[in-house]
């Protein structure tokens, strides 16, 4: 711990705090300073202030994205290339491993308090009862108040805890707001963890990893937020896709030639109109009263004087979601013996069946408005494809729709006024995060933490784009998940589906010049069947390397 002082007394004030804010399930243009309609001043401001890379990926899922945030590692070297379940393999085991670090780890040893508010999702082990050797105290974050499993009710959050401890909504001391609403909450924890570190520790820096569980399933937002958006969709998919590709494209985030994707669904076939406007409604809503949050947050930061030479991040960790969660009847009739829950009752359910505290049972399917802690929807795949406008597939899938997402990069010390508002085209990953982190903190990342030995880094630090640079890289860029495999390779992108189910597919490989089809409309693999060939022997080299093989599956390769 002494050397860890001397680090930090080294970099002295020259160390910026850090604040890394991630969203869940959301697509490429729903923010407004990415061409959505959707009310997000805040993360407007951070971008006008600073930079927004148009070509920044993740790994297409919760588990995978957070455990490659946090560590700099592809996902499956970090024990966690599919969710949180043990398939026995090394790149599977649903549990970060020690043979990665954490950012909070990093840069703990080099002097900085680590806080964390939000979603965790990189243990299998989510028990009160314990092991919690992998929870955030435990993997270098000071303080954490989220929950360690990824989705839940926004209203009674499965495995809430304050540090290692199980909370409800109900019981805890330190934080009993008018309306419980777990993105205020974390908004709200985010801020006490910084009014606290300016009367504790105002001569360290601090790490605040932010991760909103805002927009996941089920839709769930306040009435003030909701409100705002009324008769907003009632026009269906198409107006909507077709004004934000025109914004997308003013902005200059999209070429001017790119076409949109094929729509995925017909609002004239939408039955339940009504429905299906209010779904998007509550969309809308949740990421309004994120970003309003983050407002919060980064008063406090200038509030504390200290946003000058505050890098803060903001990114998405997968596309929009097309999964059909809470959109059918319910299987068996609600119950109707349901008794109110006491204040230490924990919420074990991430999903219907479920009850609300005060005993009523969550209603699903059509005709349930959405909104309401006694209501369990998910938005659908019609908006899914809004939400990842111009591009093409969703959440779990390696084309665009699944891994692209805007990251904005504030920080007034670093980022010339001359480079404010400004765009970097140059592609980057979730595992460059890691490596800006350590770059910029000048922390090492060392080759040993405590008895483990630990694997380099694969991302490299974003910083020479801070200031106009290209970023040093000397690899293409690597995705897997589901069998949903990529390779980003300058302009060239390698993509295909695989069909996860009794027999397992690997469906034949895209090839697409990104420079002018970001919506992966054109395949090129027959035109230029050598540079498919290259790619996908670098592909399969890499998966050799990276823990994506064996495959827990058996999986035949459709031609
Ligand atoms: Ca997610």
């Amino acid at each position: 711990m002494l050397i860890a002082t001397c680090a930090a007394a080294q970099n002295g004030s020259e160390s910026p705090n850090i604040v890394l804010i991630m969203s869940d399930d959301m697509g490429f243009s729903d923010i407004g300073c990415y061409g959505g309609e959707i009310n997000t001043p805040n993360l407007d401001a951070l971008a006008a202030g600073g930079l927004r890379f148009t070509q920044f990926y993740n790994t297409a899922r919760c588990c995978p994205t957070r455990a490659a945030l946090l560590t700099g590692m592809y996902s499956h070297q970090a024990g966690i290339g599919l969710m949180t379940g043990n398939k026995n393999l090394p790149g599977y085991r649903g549990d970060l491993g020690h043979n990665v670090l954490t950012i909070a780890e990093a840069l703990g040893a080099g002097g900085y308090r680590c806080y964390m508010a939000g979603k965790w999702h990189v243990t299998r082990f989510t028990s009160p009862d314990g092991p919690q050797d992998n929870w955030p105290l435990q993997r270098g974050f000071d303080r954490f108040y989220g929950t360690v499993t990824g989705a839940g009710s926004f209203y009674d959050p499965a495995t809430l805890c304050r540090g290692n401890t199980y909370i409800t909504p109900v019981n805890d001391p330190q934080y009993q707001p008018e309306t419980y609403y777990y993105t205020d909450a974390i908004s709200d924890n985010a801020v006490m963890f910084l009014g606290d570190h300016a009367k504790q520790g105002p001569d360290r820096p601090f790490l605040l990893y932010v991760s909103y569980t805002a927009a996941h399933w089920p839709m769930h937002a306040l009435p003030r937020d909701i409100a705002k958006y009324k008769g907003k969709y009632d026009g269906g998919f198409a107006p909507i896709r077709e004004a934000r590709l025109k914004r997308l494209k003013a902005m200059g985030i999209v070429d001017p030639g790119t076409e949109l994707s094929p729509q995925s669904d017909d609002w004239e076939a939408v039955e339940d109109k009504a429905w299906e406007a209010r779904n998007m409604e509550v969309y809308a809503a949740m990421i309004d009263c994120m970003d309003q949050g983050i407002g919060r947050i980064v008063a406090e930061i200038e509030r504390q004087d200290q946003l000058d030479n505050t890098l803060i991040f903001f990114l998405q960790d997968n596309g929009g979601c097309a999964e059909g969660y809470g959109r059918y009847p319910p299987h068996k009739p609600y119950r109707t013996d349901l008794k109110p829950m006491k204040p230490d009752d924990l919420q074990t359910k991430i999903w219907p069946p479920m009850q609300t505290r005060d005993g009523r049972p969550v209603r699903v399917g059509p005709g349930v408005m959405a909104g309401p802690e006694d209501t369990f929807i998910g938005y659908g795949r019609g908006w899914a494809n809004v939400s990842n406008t111009p591009f093409r597939e969703y959440k779990h899938y390696s084309h665009e729709g699944g891994i692209a997402t805007p990251l904005i990069v504030h920080w007034p010390r670093a980022i010339a006024p001359a480079q404010h508002g400004e765009l970097v085209r140059e592609p980057g990953h979730v595992i460059d995060i890691m490596a800006t982190c350590v770059d910029v903190a000048g922390v090492k990342h060392p080759s040993r933490f405590g008895e483990y030995e630990i694997l380099p880094l694969e991302g490299v630090s974003l910083r020479p784009a801070f200031s106009g640079g290209p970023l040093h890289r000397t690899d293409a860029l690597y995705f897997e998940h589901h069998l949903n495999c990529a390779v980003r390779d300058g302009d060239w992108k390698l993509v295909r589906k695989g069909q996860l189910g009794r027999e397992c597919k690997l469906l034949p490989w895209e090839l697409y010049d990104m420079s002018k089809d970001r919506s992966e409309l054109h395949d090129l693999s027959k035109k230029h069947p050598e540079k498919a060939a290259e790619l996908s022997a670098k592909w399969e080299s890499w998966a050799a390397r990276a823990n994506v093989k064996p495959w827990p599956w058996n999986i035949e390769e459709v031609d």
